[in-house]
């Protein structure tokens, strides 16, 4: 996967909030391209090997039933610096310190139901992409 990707997840609480369609326009004002989309559900294990990086830590079983609880959607989105840029547009992992006007500040309530996911790194996107999409699902 080209370095300009990065991959999203609009939460569960994003989702029950009505919140979809604001944040995709977000996402889509600040530059990002959508080349790959879908709404879908985490199984269980979906969820813990996606959150692998996290099973030893006490929050892992909260995650897992908060990402699984009901549908996401998940993207593939482009723009030049994607990583870093999707990152600074949602903010900090814990609303509370994320800056004014970024998603996390605006749509979500605590750190663990923090409204969007957003890869770390070039290589995670690439991995994160793979886990939702074939390469015919991504434009
Ligand atoms: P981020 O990269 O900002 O999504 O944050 P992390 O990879 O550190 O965390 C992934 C998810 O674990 C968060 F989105 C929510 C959850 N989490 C908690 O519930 N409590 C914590 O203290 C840290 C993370």
């Amino acid at each position: 996967m080209a370095t300009n990707r990065t991959f999203t997840m609009l939460k569960p609480d994003s989702l029950e909030k009505g919140n979809t369609g604001a944040i995709l326009e977000k996402i889509c004002a600040a530059g990002f391209k959508i080349v790959a989309m879908k709404q879908t559900q985490l199984t269980i294990r979906d969820a813990q090997l996606f959150y692998a990086i996290h099973k030893e830590r006490p929050f892992f079983g909260e995650l897992v039933e908060y990402m699984t609880r009901g549908p996401i959607v998940a993207a593939v989105l482009e723009k030049e610096n994607a990583v870093e840029d999707f990152r600074t547009l949602i903010g900090a992992t814990n609303p509370e310190e994320a800056a004014e006007g970024t998603i996390r500040k605006m749509f979500a309530d605590s750190i663990s139901e923090n409204a969007v996911h957003g890869s770390d790194s070039d290589e995670n996107a690439a991995i994160e992409s793979a886990f939702h999409f074939s390469g015919r699902e991504i434009f």
